[in-house]
């Protein structure tokens, strides 16, 4: 359990070149894991590097020619993609949220990069950003 409701977990990035992206938030003082993890699911391969003992920065670079990321960085360029926050029950979350009006984007919750099970909040029901709700898996 957390010992709170929701904590920063990451802020993502869009990016075009990942090892050319890690290079630009190393140069920042960051320090990324050596891992590279592909999510199939998202056509995405993502690079982390922590922020502070919670919050991570998060590179997610499209592989192919399907998925958001692809599709994003086609029409708007690289830059801040969304936030997630991580809560202690994600399936609970997203039922409080849509029971508020908010959008969720999946039926069930996915899995996502790092071990988690996943769910969005479309960027038109939160003001124009793409939000991620995560629970950590054991
Ligand atoms: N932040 C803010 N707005 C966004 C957005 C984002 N990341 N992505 C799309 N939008 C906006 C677009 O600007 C567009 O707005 P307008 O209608 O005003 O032009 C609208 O949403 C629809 O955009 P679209 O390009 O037609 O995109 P889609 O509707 O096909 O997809 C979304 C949008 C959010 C449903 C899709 O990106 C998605 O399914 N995202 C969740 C999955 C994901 O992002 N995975 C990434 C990897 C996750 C990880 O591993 O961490």
């Amino acid at each position: 359990m957390l010992d709170k409701d929701c904590i920063l977990d990451h802020v993502a990035v869009a990016v075009k070149d990942l090892e050319k992206s890690v290079k630009i938030y190393e140069d920042m003082g960051l320090s990324f894991s050596k891992e590279r993890e592909v999510v199939e699911s998202q056509g995405v391969t993502t690079a982390f590097a922590a922020m502070d003992e919670n919050a991570h920065l998060e590179l997610l670079c499209p592989y192919g020619e399907d998925g958001p990321i692809h599709k994003y960085l086609a029409k708007k360029g690289e830059g801040i993609h969304h936030m997630c926050f991580k809560v202690p029950d994600v399936e609970k979350k997203c039922q409080e949220l849509r029971e508020k009006g908010y959008v969720l984007l999946y039926e069930k919750p996915t899995v996502g990069a790092g071990n988690c099970l996943v769910n969005f909040v479309h960027p038109k029901s939160t003001g124009g950003v793409l939000l991620e709700i995560s629970q950590k898996l054991k």
